[in-house]
């Protein structure tokens, strides 16, 4: 008995380790079994494991080149000029959750892992039973999870120090499963708009952020069209002279890049840049031999370079997920998308808009941070790079689609402030920001502070308010459309013609 429970567990952590947090197998996965469901012989399934792993593979390598070149430059500001401050990127949450849960807590990480799996497998219930949940979408982000578990698993001691290691994990998997489910449900029509059909919902940390940006866009164009005003689209603005080139992505995105990342590099100085090229032995930095200015030019072109590299990745992949995924929802999970990267969504819709919701959200993180300083605020907080792009970008993609040009300016600015100054209050409230790092993406900015508020002052009840509030979101969404609802997933072309959708 105790043999073969030892197997199931080394089973778990295998599948753990190798495929539930790497999101490029775990999709070449769910293609290989969707394709083997819809008896596609062996050969075929196995082609299309391997084209959906690759191109989730280069998606990674895009969204990495991006994080990887960019983050040391803002987290730099933290070192370069002494601060102490919170930096505010997922993997420095989830570092501060490993320092910190032993010391603070008496509780070791080992859990986080469990409790992603209970959460997990909630969600696939949940979307099993969707005749009464009415949810819709599978969260299969892995390595988004396993900071998301960790952060989660953080905010539930922090509300009930003293309770015990099995409830723990089970009140927390049923929120967090809860809250995978429900945010990812709320993505789905608005992603099929975006993608046209393209059979998923978004399944990362600014959920409940696409889905208010959304709704504050239609709002805008509802609004616009009432006063009788053209509304446009970042891709109809005609721009005069030699303006022009801003047209084109790769040359909108070379030229406003250099100036932005340009400016924060010259305040860092040469001397830095030399100093991480030491200390990493060549790998990254600049050789004191070099040019600061090629340097520049070099590190900041790179954005366009990787968001190509990135939206080539989604092309290859999100095909053989689509096609395949109709064998998982014919018959193991009817009425279902699986919830993936938000980065996919950049391969959709205006690629200046990816640019703008970035640059404008900076501007509103970087205003937030002054307001910190200004105010001397106890927690300072450093924008990490991941937060600033792949929140306030997606921000810009769905506004940019769904008013214009304004509200994809307007809601990511808006978005960078309320990072900021939610992270720097939360973190310090529950005692992250003490070990430097917090999660810091918009949800977690948001919606996690008022529920971590609600289950700290109500206790138990507020965890059942929590999980009430949760359940009753898909059930009013389900509500206003119930015709429609099921058929944006089950069959786009006839859910257009229901609504008179174009294009
Ligand atoms: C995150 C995170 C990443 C990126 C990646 C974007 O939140 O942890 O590694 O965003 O998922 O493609």
């Amino acid at each position: 008995m105790e043999n073969l429970l030892n197997m199931l567990i080394k089973a778990w952590e295998y599948f753990a380790n190798n495929i539930l947090t790497q999101p490029a197998y775990m999709i070449g996965v769910i293609v290989l079994v969707g394709y083997l469901l819809e008896r596609k012989p062996i050969y075929e399934a196995l082609a299309g494991f391997l084209k959906a792993t690759i191109g989730y593979m280069i998606l990674m390598v895009g969204s990495g080149g991006l994080v990887n070149s960019f983050r040391p430059i803002l987290t730099g500001l933290k070192t370069r000029f002494n601060l102490t401050a919170t930096v505010i990127d997922p993997y420095f949450g989830q570092n501060a959750v490993t320092a910190g849960v032993m010391e603070r807590f008496g509780r070791s990480f080992g859990d986080v892992m469990l409790l992603l799996l209970i959460a997990f497998i909630f969600n696939i219930l949940l979307v099993r039973f969707q005749k009464w949940t009415k949810l819709r979408s599978v969260f299969t982000t892995g390595n988004v999870q396993v900071q998301q578990a960790a952060t989660a698993f953080w905010i539930l001691l922090f509300c009930f120090p003293k309770m015990g290691r099995i409830p723990v994990l089970l009140v927390m998997g049923v929120i967090l499963g809860l809250y995978w489910a429900v945010g990812s449900n709320m993505t789905v029509k608005v992603t099929q708009n975006l993608t046209d059909g393209g059979g998923f919902a978004v399944a990362h940390q600014q959920m409940f952020g696409i889905a208010i940006v959304s709704w504050l866009s239609d709002k805008m164009a509802a609004a616009a069209t009432r006063k009788d005003k053209k509304q446009r689209k970042i891709e109809d603005v005609e721009l005069p002279g030699f303006l022009k080139i801003f047209n084109e992505n790769m040359v909108a995105t070379g030229i406003l890049m250099t100036l932005f990342f340009g400016i924060i590099m010259l305040l860092l100085g040469r001397a830095w840049f030399e100093g991480l090229y030491t200390s990493s032995n060549g790998a990254t930095g600049l050789s004191p031999t070099g040019s600061f200015l090629f340097y520049i030019l070099t590190t900041s072109l790179g954005f366009a370079v990787n968001l190509a590299i990135l939206q080539l990745g989604v092309r290859t992949f999100v095909g053989e997920l689509t096609e395949s995924f109709y064998g998982i929802s014919s018959r193991l999970l009817p009425g279902s998308v699986p919830g993936i990267d938000v980065a996919a969504t950049f391969a959709f819709g205006e690629a200046n808009a990816v640019t703008v919701g970035f640059l404008f959200g900076a501007l509103g993180q970087f205003l937030a941070i002054a307001g910190l300083l200004i105010f001397h605020s106890p927690n300072l907080i450093i924008a990490g790079f991941i937060p600033l792009f792949f929140d306030n970008a997606v921000f810009g993609v769905f506004a940019n689609r769904r008013s214009g040009a304004k509200a994809a300016m307007i809601l990511p600015f808006c978005s960078g402030i309320i990072q900021v100054l939610g992270a720097a209050v939360f973190s310090a409230w529950i005692g992250l920001s003490q070990y430097g790092g917090y999660l810091g993406m918009f949800d977690w900015d948001t919606i996690w502070p008022g529920f971590t508020v609600i289950m700290k002052f109500l206790g138990y009840a507020g965890v059942a308010l929590v999980a009430i509030i949760l359940i009753a979101i898909p059930q009013i969404e389900y509500r206003r459309d119930p015709e429609n609802y099921f058929l944006v997933v089950k069959d786009y072309e006839k859910y257009k013609e229901n609504k008179g959708i174009r294009n």
